[in-house]
This record gives C-alpha cells, structure tokens and sequence, in this order.
C-alpha cells in the first residue's frame, strides 16, 4: 500500500534526516503548474538544508513517499483534498490525492519519518462556532512524534483561537529567532510562542526530549523574511465573498488563497512561494542536525 523510493528508504534505515514535503499546496495552494515548481524547489531546499526530501501523495492505489518529477506533475487543481480522514477512500478508488499536513503527517507516522515542511498551518476558522470549522492538522499533529516547520497559522484563519488550542493539545510552539508565532505573509503581531530557539540543533534537541518524555507533535514557526504586511483588508474581503460563493468546509483554503494571489497583484504568491521554500531549508537544517 506504501511504496518508498529506495534513498527515502535507505536514509530512514541510516537514521538520516528524512523531511516530508505535502502535496495539498502544490495542486490546490497555486496556480496550475506553478505548485509543481514550488514542490521540486522545497525538495532542491530540503537537500540543500542537508536532508532528504519525501513528497507524499496517492496515486493509482499507493502512497507514494518520494515522489518523482513526472509523478509530482500529476498533482494538479482535480486532485482530491486529503486530510487523515480521507486517505483510505482515495487508496480504494485508485484518485490522485493531494495530502495535507495532517494526511502527510499520518504517513510519517507509519513510515516513521520525523519531519516536515509546509507554508501555513490549518486550524481554528474564524467566525467558529458557526461553522465549526477546525482543520483535522491540529489534531494529527498532537498524535504524530513528528517536528514541522511552518510560518505559523495561516492568517485566513483564528490565529490567537489556533494558538490556544495548540496549547490545549500539548503542541508546542518554537518560535524560529523570535518570540511571536508568525502570521503567514508577515512576520510580527501573532499570539507569543511557547518557547525560542536559535539553532537548528537546539529545535532538534527540544524534539528529541519532548519526544523521549512521551510527547507528539512539536511546531517551528519561522516567520517569512520579507514580511508582507496589510494584506488583512484583502483577506476579508476574500473571505466575505468566499462565503457569498458559498465556499465551505476543504474548498475555503484554496479559495481565499487563490483569490489573494490574483488580488494582490501576485504580491501574497510570491510570498507563499518563498517562505514554503525558506521552511522546507530550515526543515532539512533541523533534520540533519537530529
Ligand atoms: N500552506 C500553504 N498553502 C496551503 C497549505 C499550507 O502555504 O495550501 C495547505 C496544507 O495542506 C494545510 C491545508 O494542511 O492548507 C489546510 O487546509 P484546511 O484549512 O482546509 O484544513
Ligand atoms: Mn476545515
């Protein structure tokens, strides 16, 4: 059911850094062929960090851990959306299934892969209760010994809600040479961090004891290094005329991304481009360092 390519698998057996990269961003985060590329570059950064890259996705009835480049193009805006709930159904009906974070990190968990990179995190949407809208990521990552790097919550989303149901779920928080989880596109004004670290070796070492007393998932938070900031009026916007569209529940992500992407002016996909590709350096950095 799982097939992993033969350096992904001999680096898992040589304890190596193995670094997971999703494919929800690069079919649904992007526009058409433009997520491939950002894909092949978080893999060229992972190496470049000193990891090996694992790109996860379902296709013709496996998870595939270790995508190749043809492979990777078959990712595009028809992939099904795949949170944890979603893999098997996918595996059965032999669809291409992009995976997000949280049905990434179920695979790491029974491949036994570490470490992760993506852009955003899910979690808490705003206006919760109505809907009761809480991405399945936040979850996965209580339950996964796993360390990903990201540039927080996406800010789409509730982050101070996020932030505290990170701490309800005994996740922590490492604030990558900062105090503040950072807000996706910008650097400062999110909730405080659990903890700040400087080194990749000092996240590596945090993981390893958090993991050695029992606990699951931990995230890094770096936050992007040109921060881009005011895109809050734009986001709201999006939002309000994601829900006049009637968009709900996985579509709403793809949605408003897509939306600030073209609103901008491409100012937010440049943004997104460069700190998924910034996180998948830094994974690979603190995956060597373990
Ligand atoms: N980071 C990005 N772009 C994305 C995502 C992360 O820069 O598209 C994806 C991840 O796959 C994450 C998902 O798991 O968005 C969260 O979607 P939702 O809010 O529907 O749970
Ligand atoms: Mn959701």
């Amino acid at each position: 059911m799982i097939r992993i390519s033969p350096d992904i698998q001999e680096a898992i057996a040589a304890g190596r850094g193995v670094v997971a990269l999703e494919t929800t961003l690069v079919a649904h985060g992007f526009p058409p062929g433009e997520g491939v590329r950002v894909g092949l570059e978080s893999e060229a950064a992972v190496r470049a960090g000193g990891a090996i890259p694992a790109t996860i996705g379902i296709l013709d009835g496996q998870i595939v851990v270790g995508l190749t480049e043809a492979e990777l193009g078959r990712f595009d805006v028809s992939a099904r959306k795949l949170g944890p709930r979603d893999l098997a159904a996918c595996l059965v009906q032999g669809a291409v299934g992009a995976t997000t974070v949280g049905g990434t990190l179920a695979v790491c968990r029974a491949t036994g892969i570490q470490f992760m990179a993506t852009g955003g995190l899910g979690g808490v949407h705003r206006g919760w209760p109505t809907p009761p809208d809480v991405s399945a990521d936040l979850d996965v990552i209580a339950q996964t010994h796993a360390l990903i790097v990201s540039s927080g919550v996406k800010s789409l989303l509730d982050v101070p809600a996020t932030s505290e149901l990170l701490e309800t779920l005994g996740i922590p928080v490492l604030g990558w040479r900062t105090n503040t989880m950072p807000l996706f596109y910008s650097a400062l004004g999110g909730p405080n961090v659990s903890a700040r670290v400087e080194t990749a070796a000092e996240a590596a070492a945090i993981a390893k004891s958090h993991w050695a007393i029992g606990g699951g998932g931990l995230v890094v938070g770096r936050p992007p290094d040109v921060s881009l900031d005011n895109v809050e009026p734009l986001i709201q916007e999006a939002l309000a005329k994601a829900d006049a569209d009637g968009i709900h529940g996985q579509a709403v992500t793809p949605y408003v991304l897509s939306y600030l992407h073209r609103e901008s002016g491409g100012r937010t996909l440049a943004a997104n481009r460069e700190l998924i590709v910034g996180n998948a350096r830094l994974a690979g950095e603190i995956a060597a360092a373990a």
